[in-house]
C-alpha cells in the first residue's frame, strides 16, 4: 500500500472516529491543560466567555531580565470567538477589524473610544439575470461558527485581510485575501481588489480556526506571505493540486501567487518576517502536544500529517498509527521549537533595539493562547534556546510592539493591554 493510501486511510477513520465529537474538536489544539489526562484524551472546547478574575496587581510583563507595565483597557465593541486582528494607524489611533468583517475606527485616551462605527467588508457585484438591481451589495466575510476573519496587514493606505469566503457556485469555503483602501481622515474603508483565493474550495464541516490566513509583507513591501492550514482535511495537505496547508509568497505587483513551502497542519498563530535576518518564522498548532514553531525556507515540507512531535486525540500515546510518526519529525524540515503540552502557540513579535532593555533586543515575544501565557523567546542566530513565561492570564490573540518597545496586546475577552 502506498502512503498516501495509508493516509486517507487513516483519514477516513480518523474522520469517522470524529463524527459524534466534530464540534469539540474546533479547539482541540488549543485545549487546556490544566485538566487531568484522562480529561485530556478527548477534543475538549475550553474557550470560556469570561476572561480571567481580574487582579488588583498591577499588569507586568515580567522577565528575569526586566519588566514593563501595562495599562488595561476594554473594547469599546463585541468581537466573536476567534476574534479578529487590529491594526495602528498612528497617533493613538487603532483599527479593529472583528470577526465577522466589521471595522472599528477607535482613538485611545483615557479609554478606547470609537470614532466611527462598524462598516462591514462589502463589495459591489453586478446584479445577475433574474437582479432586479443594476449591482448590489455582497458582504464578504463567511461568519460562521469558527470562520471569519484571520488576519490583517497595513501597508501604507492599504488594507489586507484574510478570511474565510463562501464559493456559492462550489457550494464550499476558501480563505480570500482582499485589498481595501483605508480612507484615515474619514474613517472609511473601501473595496479594492480581491488577491488570492485558496483551492479547492471545501465543504462544511470544516474546521473554521483550522484555516490558517495569517498574513505578513515579505522581503519587499510588495512581497505578501500567506499561512493556509488544513481546515481539518489533512489528507489534503501533501496533494501538491491544492494549497491546503501550504505557505504562499503573493507578488502583488504581479498578482503572481506560488506555493513557498508545504506540510502545514494549523497555522493560526503567527506569522513573522524578521527584516534583519530575512527569516520567515510561523507557528502552529499541533495535533495533542506538537505545537511548532518553524523557520520556513522555500520548497521546504513541515511534516504534517505524516509526522508530528505530538498525537492525535483519540489515540492516547499510540505511535505509529496508520502510517503516521507520532513524536517523531524524521525525514521532514525539523521545528526550531516545539510545546508539549501544547501551548495554544499564538502571533510572534519581536523587540526592537530600543536601548531600553538591552537584554530584550531582538528576541521574540509569542503568546500561548490555550495557556493564558505570554512568553519571551530567546533567539542566537537560527536557534530559539528558550521560552520564558513573561505574562500570565490573557488570552492574547494579536501582538504588536512599536518601533520604542510599547507593547499592544489583544485579547479574546475583548480587552486590550497597552504599555504605560
Ligand atoms: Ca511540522
Amino acid at each position: 500500500m502506498n502512503i498516501r493510501l495509508l493516509i486517507s486511510c487513516f483519514f477516513a477513520l480518523h474522520a469517522f472516529l470524529l463524527q459524534p465529537t466534530m464540534a469539540e474538536e474546533s479547539i482541540a489544539s488549543e485545549a487546556d491543560n490544566t485538566l487531568p489526562a484522562s480529561e485530556q484524551s478527548y477534543p475538549i472546547h475550553v474557550f470560556k466567555k469570561d476572561s480571567p478574575e481580574a487582579s488588583a496587581d498591577p499588569i507586568k510583563i515580567t522577565s528575569i531580565f526586566g519588566t514593563q507595565q501595562l495599562k488595561l483597557y476594554h473594547l469599546p465593541f463585541e468581537d466573536g470567538y476567534p476574534t479578529g486582528p487590529f491594526e495602528m494607524l498612528g497617533n493613538q489611533h487603532f483599527l479593529f477589524v472583528t470577526k465577522c468583517g466589521e471595522v472599528y475606527f477607535t482613538k485611545l485616551e483615557d479609554e478606547l473610544k470609537i470614532i466611527k462605527t462598524g462598516k462591514s467588508l462589502t463589495k459591489f457585484i453586478p446584479g445577475g439575470e433574474d437582479s432586479v438591481d443594476e449591482s448590489r451589495i455582497k458582504n464578504l466575510v463567511y461568519c460562521k461558527d469558527l470562520s471569519g476573519v484571520k488576519d490583517s496587514l497595513l501597508i501604507n493606505n492599504s488594507l489586507f485581510v484574510a478570511y474565510t469566503t463562501w464559493d456559492e457556485q462550489q457550494n464550499g469555503a476558501r480563505l480570500a485575501v482582499s485589498e481595501f483602501e483605508v480612507d484615515i481622515p474619514n474613517a472609511d474603508i473601501l473595496f479594492k481588489r480581491e488577491i488570492y483565493l485558496s483551492r479547492p474550495a471545501i465543504k462544511e464541516p470544516f474546521l473554521g480556526h483550522q484555516v490558517g490566513g495569517k498574513l505578513v509583507m515579505g522581503e519587499s513591501n510588495h512581497i505578501l506571505y500567506l499561512s493556509i492550514g488544513d481546515f481539518s482535511k489533512p489528507e489534503r495537505v501533501q496533494d501538491k493540486t491544492t494549497s491546503i496547508g501550504k505557505v504562499i509568497r503573493i507578488d502583488l505587483q504581479r498578482l503572481n501567487a506560488e506555493v513557498y513551502a508545504t506540510g502545514i497542519r494549523s497555522p493560526s498563530g503567527g506569522l513573522f518576517f524578521d527584516k534583519e535576518s530575512n527569516e520567515l518564522w510561523l507557528s502552529e498548532h499541533g495535533p495533542r502536544g506538537g505545537d511548532e514553531i518553524n523557520l520556513i525556507k522555500k520548497g521546504k515540507n513541515y511534516g504534517w500529517p505524516i509526522v508530528s512531535y505530538g498525537t492525535i486525540y483519540e489515540r492516547d500515546g499510540m505511535s505509529n498509527y496508520y502510517g503516521n510518526k507520532f513524536n517523531n519529525h524524521e525525514g521532514f524540515e525539523k521545528p526550531a521549537m516545539t510545546f508539549l503540552p501544547s501551548i495554544g502557540v499564538g502571533q510572534i513579535a519581536k523587540y526592537p533595539s530600543t536601548g531600553k532593555n538591552d537584554y530584550w533586543d531582538h528576541d521574540y515575544f509569542v503568546a500561548g493562547m490555550a495557556a493564558l501565557q505570554l512568553y519571551r523567546i530567546k533567539k542566537e542566530g537560527t536557534n530559539l534556546v528558550y521560552a520564558e513565561p513573561v505574562l500570565s492570564g490573557y488570552r492574547i490573540r494579536a501582538i504588536k510592539i512599536d518601533a520604542q518597545g510599547n507593547f499592544y496586546l489583544k485579547t479574546d475577552h475583548n480587552q486590550f493591554l497597552v504599555s504605560e
